[in-house]
């Protein structure tokens, strides 16, 4: 694998879980692919989970890791090919992108989107120049219009706790106070059109997501029907996608609470975090027996493990 982009870099689907089961049962067994090679973590916008887990997922295969926040502590970055630099930007992406790779034989790059232009966002444009300009394997760290490596752990979690061989998923939308990317809800629906699951999508009119990222899906704007005998809950906001970006009034009332899993088949609650407590989930379900949030965020180490070893195996 020398790109990890989206499912569509994943040959095997359920090779790559089967992977990252065996990496967290044995983390250390593949120390020996990592020695002497070098993982370049290159941050466009903050992260946690992200960063921690890549940097420990690397350690366990050997690898040495350096990170940059670009955003803060890099050089701005000109991203318009022809552009006069004679501005705020010092740094062109096709120089930043090229001398990293010379530094490190596998990037991963977080580049959220502006949520301001969808076919720049929706075009990768970001993420696809740092690839084409770095000349080595990279890493998806949430680009602008997907998250991988949360995918593929989601994934992974739903796989280990499944009591039933092909699990009822609901994705639901959840309030929030601000326009957040659509990345993590594309990418979850994405894998879920691909994984072994019943999948539903649960938002209110206006959220479509792009259909490209749901073939397949049941789609309703009435969660509570949504949720009737849901095994798995993943709640996540993102802004609409058309008018591009924008929160529309209204729908506080899609925040889950413990009294909405009643109808549910003992539905385990998920979340990619951060999460905004009492506005997006309930202190009721992060704080009680339904949510796997933690168990999630475990999985993010043996996910980006998962990716990182074969990536070292094709280098
Ligand atoms: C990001 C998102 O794509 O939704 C990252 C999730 C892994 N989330 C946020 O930016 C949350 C920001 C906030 O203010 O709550």
């Amino acid at each position: 694998m020398k790109l990890f982009s989206s499912v569509h870099d994943v040959p095997d689907l359920n090779a790559l879980v089967t992977e990252a089961l065996a990496c967290k049962q044995n983390p250390f067994a593949a120390q020996h692919l990592g020695k002497n090679k070098t993982l370049g973590l290159v941050f466009l916008n903050p992260s946690l989970r992200t960063r921690m887990s890549t940097q420990k997922a690397a350690l366990n295969l050997g690898m040495n890791v350096m990170i940059l926040n670009m955003d803060k502590e890099g050089w701005a970055l000109e991203l318009q090919d022809g552009a006069t630099m004679n501005g705020s930007t010092v740094e062109h992406i096709r120089e930043a992108a090229a001398v990293l790779g010379q530094y490190c034989d596998i990037i991963g790059i977080r580049s959220f989107p502006g949520l301001k232009n969808r076919e720049e966002d929706y075009s990768e444009a970001v993420f696809n120049k740092f690839v084409k300009y770095c000349g080595v394997p990279v890493v998806s760290l949430e680009s602008a219009t997907r998250h991988p490596l949360q995918s593929l752990a989601d994934l992974v979690t739903i796989t280990e706790l499944k009591t039933v061989a092909r699990p009822k998923v609901v994705l639901t939308w959840a309030p929030h106070v601000k326009a957040l990317p659509q990345a993590v809800p594309n990418s979850f629906a994405e894998w879920m059109c691909k994984a072994d699951v019943d999948f539903t999508i649960a938002h209110p009119a206006g959220y479509e997501l792009n259909e490209s990222f749901t073939p397949g899906a049941a789609i309703t704007h009435n969660q509570d029907e949504a949720l009737q005998g849901a095994d798995f809950i993943y709640v996540k906001n993102w802004s609409a996608y058309e008018p591009y970006g924008r929160v529309l009034p209204g729908n506080e009332d899609w925040m889950l609470t413990n009294g909405r899993l009643a109808v549910t088949h003992k539905a385990k609650v998920m979340h990619c975090l951060p999460v905004r407590r009492n506005v997006e989930l309930a202190d009721d379900i992060l704080d009680g027996p339904a949510s796997v949030v933690i168990l999630e965020a475990a999985n993010r180490v043996w996910a980006a493990q998962a990716v990182l070893k074969e990536m070292l195996s094709t280098i």
